[in-house]
């Protein structure tokens, strides 16, 4: 039975008598953690990640966590309304498969019905699946204006399902995402150096902490507006690095939607976590240039004209990273 992380957890609602969740500090992660209970199917995603990290251990290939998607953040327990974040996960699903094509394992920790590694090409795109399909006597066969390129896909989607390569594990909510990723850094720790983090998901910063959060759907008031006070997601980078996975190489993304903010808040990432590489970019042409921003340096990566449209910037990204992650290494 697939994990299924868009069911609600319906069995907490609205404590009054909850103290009220401080302001982001040091000891958030801990609070955190302490006030949200896990998700039910945990130690089913622990078996499968330490099963997949084990194998590897045994291949000896690097072993990257790609997180992708949007995290959400419910209004209610039955969940009708929520916050969401933007992603289609096309960046995490696209460099997926490059980590793949480059000799990684990739763990791939995405938003449940967002884009995944290979079926990317053939879904939530403006056709519909039906229309990479003909009739030829009665039988389906795949459209001859297709078929070349679909059977590249398939043949690297048969590789790295036939070769256990590739680990889908699903979140939905805030709260699923971040209990996942802490288990996942935990158990990648046995990998040591050849574990690399690739953090593309884009995470809420504000959500409803579960005691807040009541259990039906909320009615609509005589006053007709509705009221939401938002608490701070706890910067969960900063323990990531210090003490989740302070042996692996960590690589995040900022996104903005200000061009003239972007550098400096990739190195303010830089500075308040004290990872190896932040990678910024706009809403409006991340797919077509990106910066890498590390302690010494700022170098832009940029499709050419001719390039977009056509090339997918991941294929230029995912070397880059990857030979970032050698040298820092070597340099362990
Ligand atoms: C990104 O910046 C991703 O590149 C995108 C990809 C979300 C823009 P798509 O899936 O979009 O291809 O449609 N991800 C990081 C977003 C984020 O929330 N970063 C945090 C921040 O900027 C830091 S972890 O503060």
């Amino acid at each position: 039975m697939p994990i299924r992380t868009s069911v609600p957890d319906t069995t907490s609602a609205i404590d009054r008598s909850h103290p009220e969740f401080p302001v982001a500090e040091l000891v958030d992660e801990d609070n955190f953690f302490k006030d949200h209970t896990p998700p039910a199917y945990l130690p089913e995603i622990e078996a499968q990640v330490r099963e997949f990290i084990a194998h590897h251990q045994t291949t000896g290939k690097n072993v990257v966590l790609v997180t992708s998607g949007g995290t959400t953040v419910p209004l209610e327990n039955n969940t009708v309304r929520f916050i969401d974040n933007f992603s289609a996960g096309t960046r995490g699903a696209t460099s997926a498969e490059y980590f793949l094509e480059n000799g990684y394992a990739v763990i791939f920790l995405h938003r449940e019905f967002s884009l995944l590694p290979y079926s990317r090409h053939y879904s939530h795109t403006t056709n519909c699946f039906l229309d990479y399909m003909d009739e030829a006597d009665g039988k389906i066969e795949i459209n001859k204006k297709f078929a070349d390129e679909m059977l590249l896909v398939l043949r690297k989607y048969r590789h790295a399902k036939d070769s256990n390569l590739l680990l889908l594990i699903p979140y939905t909510t805030v709260n699923q995402y971040l209990y996942t990723l802490q288990l996942i850094s935990k158990c990648l720790q046995v990998a040591g150096k050849k574990a690399l983090f690739y953090l593309a998901a884009a995470v809420s910063d504000f959500f409803l902490p579960s005691s807040k959060i009541p259990e039906h759907k909320i009615q609509s008031q005589a006053t007709g507006t509705l009221v939401v006070n938002l608490e701070q997601v706890p910067k969960f980078l900063r323990r990531l690095v210090d003490s989740w996975a302070p042996s692996a190489m960590i690589v995040s993304f900022k996104l903005e939607t200000d061009a003239n903010i972007l550098i400096l808040k990739a190195k303010g990432a830089l500075e308040r976590y004290q990872h190896q590489l932040v990678i910024g970019n706009l809403l409006q042409t991340r797919k077509d240039e990106v910066v890498f921003v590390t302690s010494t340096d700022e170098r832009w990566i940029r499709l050419t004209e001719e390039q977009k449209g056509v090339v997918d910037i991941e294929s230029l990204i995912i070397p880059e990273v990857i030979a970032a992650h050698t040298d820092w290494t070597e340099r362990q």
